[in-house]
């Protein structure tokens, strides 16, 4: 039992070797609204390849992995209403059900993997919610960069998140996070967290010695890469603070959890920022596709030296 279809790209680039980069689809039909999100998915797949690569955006169609979609495919995704959020959890059942889910960080890296696919470009990743001391809402994401073996190139955790407790699981379970090209540790909207990163990297080309070498030392899982957004693009996190504490306090008032907590407040620090933030989210996803692109031509000129 098989469930996994590459699309016509990105077999065709399996075949030649070419260099291949995961995009996720949980950020099409949970972060963004229509019809950005599609826009968006187009631009992000636009950026993989003028940097040389083959991107290869993952969803769960019809009762099966599909690794790559064409231009009907997604946009049916963005479109579609009541789509399920995956992660580890939730794959084998909603293959099993035929119906239509969306790949979050951790389930998009556990089929990237099935793919032969290294690297994996997002975001933000999920991480420590603020409150999990009562909650215990961890993202799974974390759990799951510590066992598959894919760089993950995001722009740091959201901001929404616990920032130095997500630091402390993701040290705890043994997944190195390199900032990209500076010591902060970045925070999604904002170049800076005000916590200086664990490991820092400042080449696409350490970026793949790195990832090979962990695999050489029979090390499981993947590693994340925080790149910071572009300065142009950034929105100060003084200037998010509030409004972040805003949507949160919303969120706890409105009895919102589990899955709906990301996608809530999202959807609220993009009203409160009169769209701001979205257009920061954008232009950062952007950019994690062509450093992710960037490693993975590096990985492939190291796999055929
Ligand atoms: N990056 C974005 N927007 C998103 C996400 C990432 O710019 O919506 C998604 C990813 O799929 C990530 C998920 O895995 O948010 C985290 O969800 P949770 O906190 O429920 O684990
Ligand atoms: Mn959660």
């Amino acid at each position: 039992m098989h469930a996994l279809t590459l699309g016509a790209e990105v077999a065709a680039a399996r075949d030649a070797g070419a260099p291949l980069v995961a995009l996720e689809s949980t950020i099409i039909t949970h972060g963004m609204p229509w019809p950005q999100n599609l826009k968006t998915a187009r631009a992000v797949e636009a950026e993989v390849r003028a940097a040389g690569a083959v991107p290869a955006t993952i969803a769960v169609m019809d009762g099966r992995i599909r690794v790559g979609l064409d231009a009907p495919e997604l946009e049916r995704l963005a479109r579609a209403e009541g789509v399920m959020k995956l992660s580890r959890a939730d794959l084998a059942v909603c293959l099993a059900q035929g119906r239509m889910g969306a790949t979050t960080v951790a389930a998009t890296m556990i089929c990237a993997h099935l793919a032969g696919i290294a690297v994996f470009a997002t975001g933000g990743i999920g991480g420590v919610h603020r409150g999990a001391e009562t909650s215990l809402d961890i993202s799974a994401d974390l759990q799951e960069l510590a066992q598959t073996p894919v760089t993950v190139v995001a722009a740091g955790a959201k901001a929404i998140l616990d920032l130095p407790k997500t630091l402390e699981v993701l040290e705890t379970l043994g997944v190195p996070v390199i900032a990209y090209g500076q010591d902060a540790l970045p925070a999604f909207w904002s170049r800076d967290s005000g916590l200086t990163a664990p490991l820092r990297l400042d080449r696409a080309a350490d970026i793949s010695r790195a990832h090979q070498m962990r695999a050489a030392l029979g090390l499981a899982g993947g590693q994340l890469v925080a790149n910071p957004i572009p300065v142009a693009d950034e929105i100060p996190a003084a200037t998010l603070a509030p409004l972040i504490a805003r949507a949160q306090a919303e969120a706890e008032a409105h009895g919102i959890a589990a899955k709906a907590v990301t996608p809530y407040l999202l959807g609220r620090i993009f009203e409160l920022t009169e769209g701001r933030s979205l257009a920061a989210n954008i232009a950062l996803v952007r950019n994690n596709a062509r450093l992710a692109a960037a490693v993975a031509i590096a990985m492939q000129d190291a796999a055929s030296e």
